[in-house]
């Protein structure tokens, strides 16, 4: 199988849209459990711009339980398959191989794994001697103890040295650089101090010389961003700030970032396009 990981116009990220096929997502839980409705909605993002729809059905929210992994198949797989059949790009969202196996037989042709293949080494299997991209998120722990690993000496470069071994990893396990996709994980094992000097950093991040997804979208971070203690932004009042944390992206030099809110962002990529272009 012939997959090309997707790009759009020069240095302009692609815009991931997130379809959470979770009762329990933090900002969009139950939202699109039924499977009408993630696949009515991934269509709809892929009208308002979105490349990819990254289809998931474990929430990683802190303190998640995670589901069987028949759910998990449960939820993912039908929905992968109609998006896949009407043309759309489908990543799957998922720890598991069998889920990243089956989302792959079902038509998924990008495996999105927030743990990048630690929770579940055998994924690399399912993904080596495929040209298929893999996102290898930064990660150090399911989220059921999401903030037991938020400790650093410094962030920016401890993420960037895990992720650099990671990636030794999965090429020993058989997968090639040209498929492998690097994550920061903003919010994952990080306070918001963490994620702000990830994001400062993020150049760093880039120069390890692979293509880099990042995804802040509605995370605590951004509701919390200048307001007091019990004033903070809910989930579904944080696209501004994600639209913000885009364009910062863009001109990083990200591949692709990931969001709820594909309009905001494609309205943020549309600015930064247009201030490249005055630059020349
Ligand atoms: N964040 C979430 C889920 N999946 N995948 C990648 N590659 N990067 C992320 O930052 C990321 C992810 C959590 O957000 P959600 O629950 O709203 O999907």
């Amino acid at each position: 199988m012939t997959v090309a990981r997707p790009t759009s116009a020069a240095g302009r990220p692609v815009v991931m849209g997130i379809v959470n096929v979770t009762p329990d997502s933090f900002s969009d839980g139950g939202r699109w459990f039924d499977e009408d409705a993630a696949v009515a909605h991934g269509l709809e993002l892929v009208a308002q711009g979105a490349g990819i729809v990254d289809v998931g059905g474990e929430s990683t929210r802190p303190g998640a339980e995670r589901p069987g992994e028949a759910e998990e198949l449960r939820r993912v797989v039908p929905v992968v398959r109609r998006l896949a059949e009407q043309g759309v790009v489908v990543s799957v969202d998922t720890m598991r191989s069998a889920v990243a196996a089956a989302a792959v037989d079902a038509g998924a042709t990008i495996i999105n794994d927030v743990s990048g293949g630690l929770a579940d080494p055998a994924i690399a299997e399912v993904v080596a001697g495929t040209e298929i991209p893999f996102v290898a998120m930064h990660w150090r722990g399911h989220s059921s103890d999401m903030y037991a690993g938020a400790r650093y000496d410094d962030v920016v470069a401890d993420v960037c040295r895990e992720l650099s071994a990671r990636v030794d990893e999965l090429l020993a396990a058989g997968l090639t650089e040209q498929q492998i996709v690097v994550d920061p994980g903003v919010g994952f094992a990080k306070n918001a101090a963490h994620n702000w000097q990830l994001l400062a950093g993020l150049a760093d991040v880039v120069a390890l010389g692979l293509p880099v997804l990042v995804g802040t979208s509605r995370k605590r971070f951004l509701g919390s961003v200048g307001r007091a203690e019990g004033a903070e932004r809910p989930p579904t009042e944080r696209d501004t700030a994600t639209a913000v944390t885009t364009a910062l992206a863009a001109s990083t030099g990200v591949w692709a970032v990931r969001v709820h809110d594909v309009v905001a962002s494609v309205d943020a990529l549309d600015v930064v396009a247009a201030l490249d272009g005055a630059r020349g």
